[in-house]
């Protein structure tokens, strides 16, 4: 049952991949590298651990998504068109005229998409009055937020940090695309982000280390995250989220350090910073669907 539930996902993951490499290749524009890094993350949250309704995304109980790191729209683009927001083909339209699909993404245009970004720094803060919003209404759903690691850089990253753990919002979960690089080099060596753990420790968050490629450790840590996220203060109690560390404080948000590759699924790609914003040639396109195989955007 397992297996059949993570092979189905990396399945969906794959496709997502290729969807991500043919929409940039027809946009003649955007960002690849950013992309491929969270589609293990995106495949797991929308596929199988969000609450979701695709025929009506303004739904209120929907939980909430917050791509960050807004430039990897590509990706979020794919999985909503994979998981029926709107039809694949109409990926093919990616930063034209008119389009719903912007090169970063746009809350009122696309169906499905929960937050404005782009400027980079703003999604711990949007889902901070989200997950507020959630509380007063007397709503369970969850505001899940995706940031870089470059992002981290951006000092409102960590005034709302520190916000959502003094509010105690336990239905907030954050996950950083933690591969690295950023568009001009190296995280470590522009902006000397170091210690990223104790950093988030320091805050007041549950911090926990993870494979951002292994669909089988994302879906358990998403899941227990979740029930835990939707569950009252009093069952939050003891409640654990991975078996090697403590549960956490039933007050504290959980924030997902995930380990990624710029690039990943494509040997040619991976760790190359080359690829952070570059439209693959007719050559590399072919490579990448023999790599990848599945379905063209129709
Ligand atoms: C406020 C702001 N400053 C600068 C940029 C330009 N920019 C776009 S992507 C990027 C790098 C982001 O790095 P990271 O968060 O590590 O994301 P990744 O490259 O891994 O996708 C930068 C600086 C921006 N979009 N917003």
């Amino acid at each position: 049952m397992m297996t059949e539930r993570i092979n189905r996902l990396n399945t969906i993951a794959t496709q997502v991949r290729r969807d991500v490499v043919n929409t940039i290749y027809y946009a003649g524009d955007g960002h690849p590298g950013p992309s491929l890094s969270i589609a293990d993350i995106l495949t797991a949250l929308y596929f199988d651990i969000m609450r979701l309704n695709p025929v009506d995304p303004g739904w209120q109980q929907r939980d909430r998504f917050i791509l960050s790191k807004g430039h990897a729209c590509p990706m979020l683009y794919a999985v909503l068109a994979r998981r029926g927001y709107f039809p694949p083909v109409e990926l093919k339209t990616l930063r034209s005229l008119g389009s719903r699909l912007q090169g970063h993404p746009v809350m009122k245009s696309t169906p499905g998409v929960d937050a404005t970004s782009g400027s980079l720094g703003h999604g711990i803060s949007q889902g901070c009055g989200m997950a507020i919003a959630a509380n007063r209404r007397g709503d369970d759903n969850l505001v899940f937020v995706l940031t870089g690691d470059g992002e981290l850089n951006e000092g409102i990253v960590w005034e709302a940090a520190m916000c959502v753990a003094k509010f105690k919002l336990a239905n907030v979960i954050a996950i950083v695309d933690n591969n690295g690089v950023q568009s001009g080099g190296t995280v470590e060596k522009i902006g000397g982000l170091v210690k990223l753990r104790e950093k988030w420790e320091a805050f007041g968050w549950y911090t926990v280390e993870i494979d951002g490629h292994n669909m089988e450790q994302l879906i358990s840590v998403l899941d227990n995250a979740a029930k835990r996220g939707r569950a009252s203060r009093e069952k939050r109690e003891g409640m654990s989220i991975v078996a090697d560390q403590a549960p956490p404080h039933p007050d504290q948000p959980v924030v997902f350090i995930a380990h990624t590759i710029k690039g990943k699924g494509l040997p040619y790609m991976e760790g190359n910073n080359a690829w952070h914003k570059r439209v693959p040639t007719d050559e590399e396109r072919e490579q990448a669907m023999s790599i990848l195989g599945g379905l063209d955007l129709e």
